[in-house]
C-alpha cells in the first residue's frame, strides 16, 4: 500500500453500488487505501497520458478552425475514463469496438499519433486513405476496430465478436464502448441481450458524459442510472466515478478479469462529463442547452487536476515547469505529425474504386470512367 493510514482497505469492486465507486476524492485525498501499484511514478505516467490527450484536443480544434480537417469530437473532461480503460485491458490481444469520442482511448492504447492525425486530415498516410469520415480511425495492431458514427451500431457486432471468442476458446475479451445516448438505441439492447444470453466475454463500458448532444440524461432514460440496466441482461453492472482514474482502472480491470474468466459479460458505467462542445457541429453548447454553472461544476472536478492533487497529497507534486513542458512537448508532437502527414499529399481519386472488389462491377467501372473524364477535363 502506498498509504499506511486508517483508510478502509479496498475490497473487490462490487456491482450495483448506489454511489459511484471512488478511490480519490475531488480534493485529491484517497478515500480508501490505494493499491500498491499506484506508485508516484505510475500516477505521473497516467497524468502525462491524460494531459497529452487534453492538449491533443486543443490542437485538433485549432486544425478544425483552420479548415485542415472537417470533423472532430473532443474528449476533454473524459480523460480518466478513457486512459483508465486503456490501462485495464490487454492491448493488441483483446478487441476494442469503440465509438467516435474514443481517440484518447486509442492514444493511450498506443495508436501512433501520426496515424490518428493522418486519418483526421485524410492524407495519403491515412491507413484508411481518406475513405472514412475524419476522426473515425481504426488501428490494426491495437485491435481497435473502425469507428462508426451510427450510434450503438458497434454493440451487436461486438457481442458477435465476443461469441466468436467464446466459440474459439481464446482468452481474449471484447471491449465495447458507447455513450449514455447510445443506451436508448435498439442496437444497444439487442447487443446487450445477445451477449447476456450467450454468456459472451464482452466488457461493455458506458462513457456516461451526461449529454447526448442537447439531450440530458433525464431526457434519455427514466432509469436512475445506466448500470442498473445490466440486471435485465443477466450481467453485473458496475458504477464508477469516471473522473477518478484509480477507480476506473480498478473497476475496469476487475470487470475485465471477471469476463476473461468465462463468467459472461459485464457492464461498467463511468460517470463523467463532456466539458466541451459535442463536436464542431455544436459550437455553443452553453448558449443553447446547458448552463455555464453546470459546466463550471464539472470543470471543478477535472480528472487531470485530481491526479495532480493526489500527487501533491502523496508528497510528489508535479511542478508548474514540468506541466508546461508536458504541454509544449505535445504541441510540438502534434505540429510535427501534421507537417509529416500533410507532406504525404492527398490520396488519388482512383483509390475510391480500390480495395473492395477483385473485379470492379459494371456500374462502378462506368462511374470510374466518368470521373476519369472529369478529372482529365479539369486538368486541361
Ligand atoms: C443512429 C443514430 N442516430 C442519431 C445520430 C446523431 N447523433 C450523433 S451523436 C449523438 C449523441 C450521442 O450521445 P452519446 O451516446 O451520449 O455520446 P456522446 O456524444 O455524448 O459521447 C446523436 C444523437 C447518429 N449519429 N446515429
Ligand atoms: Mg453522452
Amino acid at each position: 500500500m502506498t498509504q499506511t493510514s486508517s483508510l478502509p482497505i479496498p475490497s473487490t469492486p462490487q456491482p450495483f453500488t448506489p454511489q459511484p465507486i471512488r478511490y480519490v476524492a475531488e480534493d485529491g485525498t484517497p478515500v480508501q487505501d490505494l493499491p500498491a501499484a499506484y506508485t508516484p511514478e505510475r500516477l505521473r505516467e497516467l497524468h502525462a497520458l491524460m494531459l497529452r490527450a487534453r492538449e491533443f484536443d486543443r490542437k485538433l480544434i485549432t486544425l478544425l478552425r483552420q479548415g485542415r480537417t472537417t470533423f472532430y469530437a473532443q474528449s476533454s473532461g473524459m480523460e480518466a475514463t478513457q486512459v483508465g480503460l486503456a490501462r485495464s485491458i490487454r492491448v493488441g490481444h483483446d478487441w476494442v469496438w469503440p465509438y467516435y469520442r474514443d481517440h484518447t482511448l486509442g492514444l493511450a492504447m498506443g495508436v501512433p499519433m501520426f496515424e490518428l492525425i493522418s486519418q483526421c486530415l485524410g492524407s495519403n498516410s491515412d491507413p484508411s486513405r481518406g475513405r472514412q469520415m475524419p476522426h473515425h480511425f481504426a488501428a490494426r495492431k491495437q485491435h481497435f476496430v473502425s469507428i462508426s458514427s451510427s450510434i450503438a451500431s458497434q454493440v451487436p457486432p461486438a457481442a458477435g465478436n465476443a461469441m466468436a471468442q467464446k466459440y474459439l476458446g481464446t482468452d481474449e475479451i471484447t471491449v465495447c464502448t458507447f455513450g449514455d445516448g447510445a443506451t436508448s438505441e435498439g442496437d444497444w439492447h439487442a447487443g446487450m441481450n445477445m451477449a447476456g444470453a450467450a454468456h459472451a466475454p464482452c466488457l461493455f463500458v458506458c462513457e456516461n458524459n451526461q449529454w447526448a448532444i442537447s439531450t440530458n440524461l433525464a431526457g434519455q432514460t427514466a432509469s436512475e442510472t445506466i448500470h442498473i440496466k445490466a440486471k435485465a441482461y443477466g450481467m453485473p453492472g458496475f458504477y464508477v466515478d469516471g473522473n477518478d482514474i484509480v477507480a476506473v482502472m480498478e473497476v475496469c480491470a476487475h470487470a475485465a478479469q471477471w469476463v476473461r474468466e468465462g463468467n459472461g459479460p459485464a457492464l461498467v458505467e463511468c460517470l463523467t462529463y463532456r466539458v466541451g462542445s459535442h463536436s464542431n457541429a455544436d459550437a455553443d453548447a452553453e448558449k443553447n442547452y446547458r448552463t455555464r454553472e453546470e459546466v463550471q461544476e464539472w470543470l471543478d472536478r477535472d480528472p487531470i487536476v485530481r491526479v495532480e492533487k493526489l500527487l501533491e497529497h502523496l508528497g510528489h507534486p508535479i511542478d508548474a515547469e514540468e506541466r508546461a513542458r508536458l504541454i509544449s512537448e505535445t504541441h510540438r508532437e502534434v505540429d510535427e505529425q501534421v507537417i509529416r502527414a500533410e507532406a504525404t499529399g492527398q490520396p488519388d481519386w482512383r483509390i475510391m474504386f480500390e480495395d473492395v472488389y477483385a473485379d470492379l462491377p459494371g456500374h462502378l467501372r462506368i462511374q470510374a470512367a466518368e470521373l476519369r473524364a472529369e478529372q482529365e477535363g479539369s486538368a486541361k
